[in-house]
């Protein structure tokens, strides 16, 4: 098969086919023969005639079934993939295409995955609901922070700046995603005496708290450490997703341990950030949740990261749209965030969100718990739709911040 014999335009898709859409620039050919080149390379084909093949490899071929403009919306016969195996999966759809030098660009903007494939996948465990219950927080967003500076304390203090943060009011406080074990702040001695800080911190503020543990690790030791989390009355971990790979996270997952799982997407950007080449973050995002996470990280906009309002939504709705009877995922907000911007986060997010603040709470003047108190009150004046100057007028914590972090 040549490359324009996977391009057909009458081809019906039927309810079983993978459908992934792609923006397709090419590069010396034809639009359509880039496209038949993409649902080739991606299926069963290669870049000249085999002699090699048997008919019944044919219906296997993925076909490009429809084209408009430069999007490519191609199918995938469901033979083509191993059930339950989504690194597999990805080798096809996401795999060598983007390398093809008959191609400018291109970007994998969009992926169905039927829902005979989803089934082998176990989904989020708790999902919004869960993790809602979980803190008996029923309606407003949560207020998360990651401990700050990324790295460098020691065990103890890092315990301290937790117990802040939770008095001050975050329902969750998170490791960095570059924090794992090293030698100024061990694992084990940080889970230990993290959860004590929780534990202090509950009675005294009669509120759930929770504390996200960074497990990102080689395979079996990041099982070994969310098991000593569970063992520790842990009720979460967080895994750099992408570092770690989708067998990992598969792994993870497929151990149904009683954990909420929040997924970290450091390195999302060095394929996501170019909006013509790439994997759009959506994608990501519908493979993280019909693999199983709890939470995952999707952009806010008006921080510090470069996404787009419109790639934020998109994200946002992969994890919460109707999806094969899937639970969603709660999205979290995170980077260059403080409580001047909370009112446009919520007109973004809505209220199932969680709010992540590293910088825009421990960089408050009067410390961490007053950080983390300003980011309460700013969602309090939201919900009840006062502005925050207004608010801050009888809310000091939100008046230093405001006055800190509003741009002048
Ligand atoms: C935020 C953060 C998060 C990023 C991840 C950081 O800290 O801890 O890792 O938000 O990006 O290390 O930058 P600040 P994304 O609150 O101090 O900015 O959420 O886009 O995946
Ligand atoms: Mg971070």
């Amino acid at each position: 098969m040549k490359y324009l014999d996977f391009v057909d335009l009458k081809y019906k898709r039927r309810e079983t086919d993978m459908i992934c859409s792609f923006e397709v620039e090419p590069d010396g050919i034809s639009l359509e023969e880039a496209a038949g080149g993409v649902a080739a390379e991606s299926s069963v084909g290669t870049w000249t005639e085999l002699t090699t093949e048997k008919p019944y490899v044919k219906h296997l071929a993925a076909r490009v079934f429809k084209l408009e403009g430069h999007t490519a919306k191609i199918a995938y016969p469901i033979d083509l993939f191993e059930p339950g195996n989504m690194p597999n999966i990805l080798s096809s759809v996401a795999g060598n295409v983007f390398g093809l030098k008959a191609l400018k660009n291109l970007r994998l903007t969009d992926i169905d995955i039927p829902d005979i494939l989803v089934k082998g996948f176990k989904g989020p465990k708790f999902g919004i609901e869960g993790i809602r219950k979980l803190l008996k927080v029923p309606e407003r967003p949560l207020v998360g922070t990651i401990i700050k500076p990324k790295l460098g304390l020691k065990t103890r203090d890092h315990a301290c700046v937790a117990y802040e943060a939770w008095i001050g009011g975050c329902d969750i406080v998170k490791d960095d995603e570059n924090l794992s074990s090293q030698r100024f702040n061990p694992f084990e001695d940080r889970i230990v005496q993290t959860l004590e800080s929780r534990d202090k911190a509950e009675s005294e503020t009669g509120e759930r708290k929770v504390y996200m543990a960074n497990i990102t690790a080689e395979t079996k030791m990041m099982l070994k450490r969310a098991e000593y989390v569970l063992d520790h009355g842990g009720e979460y971990v967080m895994v750099d997703i992408l570092t770690c790979g989708f067998s990992a996270l598969q792994t993870l997952r497929n151990q149904n341990l009683n954990l909420v799982i929040h997924a970290h997407r450091a390195g999302h950007a060095a394929f996501t950030k170019n909006p013509n080449h790439g994997i759009a973050m959506q994608v990501i995002a519908k493979i993280a949740r019909i693999i199983g996470v709890d939470q995952l990280h999707v952009g806010t906009v008006v921080g510090k990261m470069s996404e787009t309002k419109q790639e934020v939504l998109e994200n946002i709705n992969a994890l919460k749209t109707k999806m094969h009877g899937l639970k969603t995922v709660m999205p979290v907000a995170s980077g260059g965030l403080h409580p001047q911007l909370v009112p446009s986060l919520m007109a973004n997010f809505g209220r199932d969100f969680v709010i992540q603040a590293g910088g825009g709470i421990h960089g408050h003047t009067n410390g961490t718990a007053a950080g983390a108190t300003a980011m309460r009150q700013a969602v309090d004046a939201s919900l009840n739709g006062i502005a925050l100057e207004d608010y801050a007028k009888t809310h000091s914590e939100l008046y230093v911040a405001l006055k800190l972090w509003t741009p002048s």
